[in-house]
C-alpha cells in the first residue's frame, strides 16, 4: 500500500463544493423556475447562452469568507475538500492565463481558489481539485469529432486543457489530488494516450498526486476500468449519490461516494423541492461509505453572494456534533 492512498483511507469524511455563475440565477431564469440541477441551468433551453455567459459581470461574491468555510469544514469533521476549479460553463474560479473568462474579468477581480487552499491548508483538510474536461466556453471543444475541421479544433482545445491543469498544480501546489468530471464525450474518448501523458506530466509536478479514475476515457457508464477490469485511475469515481451494497460491489478499489442535500442539485438552487436530506441520512451514509472502506463526501452550493444557506450550515453543525461525540 503506497502512502498516498493511506492519506487517503484516513480521510472518511469529505466535502465537495459546487461554486460557479450558475449559483447567480440559482435555478431560475426570467422568474421561470428551473428544476434541473442549478450547474446546468445554461443548457436549459429557456436561458439562452449569451445570457448565461455574460453572468460572469455580476460575479461578485461580497460574503465569500475562506476562513469561515475552513472553519465550518473542520467542526463538521471534513478530512478533505473538493472545489470546483472549472465547471461544464467553462468559468474560471482562478485567474487562468489561457482564457479571459475567469474570475479577474468579472466585478470580484480576485482570486477563488487560493484563499480557500490557504484557509483549507491552514485548518489542516486537503485540497482537491475538480476540473471538468467538457468546456461549453472553449471554441475549441467539441462533443464529436466528425470533421478535419473539428479534429483541428480539438488538438488546440487538448493543448488548453493541458495548460490549465499545469498551471493550477503550479499555483496551487499544496493539492492533494483531482476530481475529474465532463470526460463522457465521444471526442475524450479517443485521447486514452493524451490522458495518460498528461496524468504522468500531472505526477511529476506533484508526487503522491490521486487523480481520480474519471480522468481517463473509457464507455460512458463503465468508465473506471481498462480492458483487464483494473481501474483507471488512483481511485473510483463512481459512485454518485448511490453507495455500493456490499464491499463486492467495490471490488476492493478505493472510492468515493459524493452526494447531494437535495434530490440532484449540486450548484446552489434557491427553491430545493422534495426530500433534503437529514443529518441522521447523511451520518447514516457517511457510516456506510466508511464500513466499506470509502469516503463519503457531503456537497455545499455557496450563493451568488458567497454565501452558505443556513439548511447546509444547520447540516454541518449537527453532524459535527455526531462526530465530536464518537470519535
Ligand atoms: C456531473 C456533473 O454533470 C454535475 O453537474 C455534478 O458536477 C456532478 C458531481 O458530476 O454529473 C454526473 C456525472 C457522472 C454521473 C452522474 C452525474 N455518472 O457517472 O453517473
Amino acid at each position: 500500500i503506497d502512502s498516498k492512498m493511506s492519506r487517503w483511507r484516513n480521510y472518511g469524511f469529505g466535502q465537495f463544493i459546487h461554486w460557479g455563475l450558475y449559483a447567480i440565477p440559482g435555478g431560475h431564469w426570467n422568474g421561470e423556475y428551473y428544476g434541473g440541477a442549478a450547474e446546468w441551468i445554461r443548457s436549459w433551453k429557456g436561458m439562452p447562452n449569451e445570457d448565461y455567459d455574460n453572468l460572469y459581470t455580476e460575479f461578485d461574491p461580497v460574503d465569500f469568507d475562506p476562513k469561515a468555510w475552513a472553519e465550518q469544514a473542520k467542526d463538521m469533521g471534513a478530512r478533505y475538500m473538493i472545489i470546483t476549479t472549472k465547471h461544464h460553463d467553462g468559468f474560471c474560479l482562478w485567474p487562468s492565463e489561457f482564457t479571459d473568462y475567469d474570475v479577474t474579468n468579472a466585478p470580484y477581480g480576485q482570486d477563488i481558489i487560493g484563499p480557500l487552499v490557504e484557509a483549507y491548508d491552514a485548518e489542516g483538510i486537503d485540497v482537491y481539485l475538480y476540473f471538468s474536461v467538457m468546456d461549453w466556453n472553449h471554441p475549441g471543444y467539441r462533443s464529436k469529432l466528425e470533421t478535419a475541421e473539428d479534429r483541428e479544433a480539438y488538438e488546440g482545445f487538448k493543448e488548453f486543457t493541458r495548460n490549465q491543469l499545469l498551471e493550477l498544480l503550479e499555483r496551487y501546489p499544496s493539492t492533494k489530488g483531482l476530481w475529474f468530471d465532463g470526460t463522457w464525450d465521444a471526442a475524450w474518448k479517443e485521447q486514452a494516450e493524451f490522458a495518460d501523458n498528461l496524468a504522468m506530466e500531472m505526477r511529476e509536478m506533484i508526487p503522491g498526486l490521486i487523480i481520480g479514475s474519471r480522468f481517463r476515457p473509457d464507455d460512458y457508464g463503465n468508465r473506471h476500468f481498462d480492458s483487464n477490469g483494473d481501474l483507471m485511475g488512483d481511485y473510483e469515481q463512481g459512485w454518485e449519490r448511490k453507495l455500493p451494497d456490499t464491499y463486492e460491489d467495490t471490488k476492493g478499489n478505493d472510492w468515493d461516494c459524493v452526494m447531494t442535500v437535495p434530490e440532484n442539485q449540486w450548484g446552489y438552487h434557491s427553491d430545493w423541492r422534495g426530500h433534503v436530506k437529514t443529518s441522521y441520512e447523511l451520518i447514516e451514509m457517511l457510516v456506510k461509505s466508511v464500513s466499506l472502506d470509502g469516503n463519503f463526501v457531503m456537497n455545499f452550493g455557496p450563493n451568488g453572494q458567497g454565501e452558505i444557506r443556513k439548511e447546509e450550515r444547520q447540516l454541518a453543525k449537527e453532524i459535527g456534533e455526531w462526530m465530536h461525540k464518537n470519535q
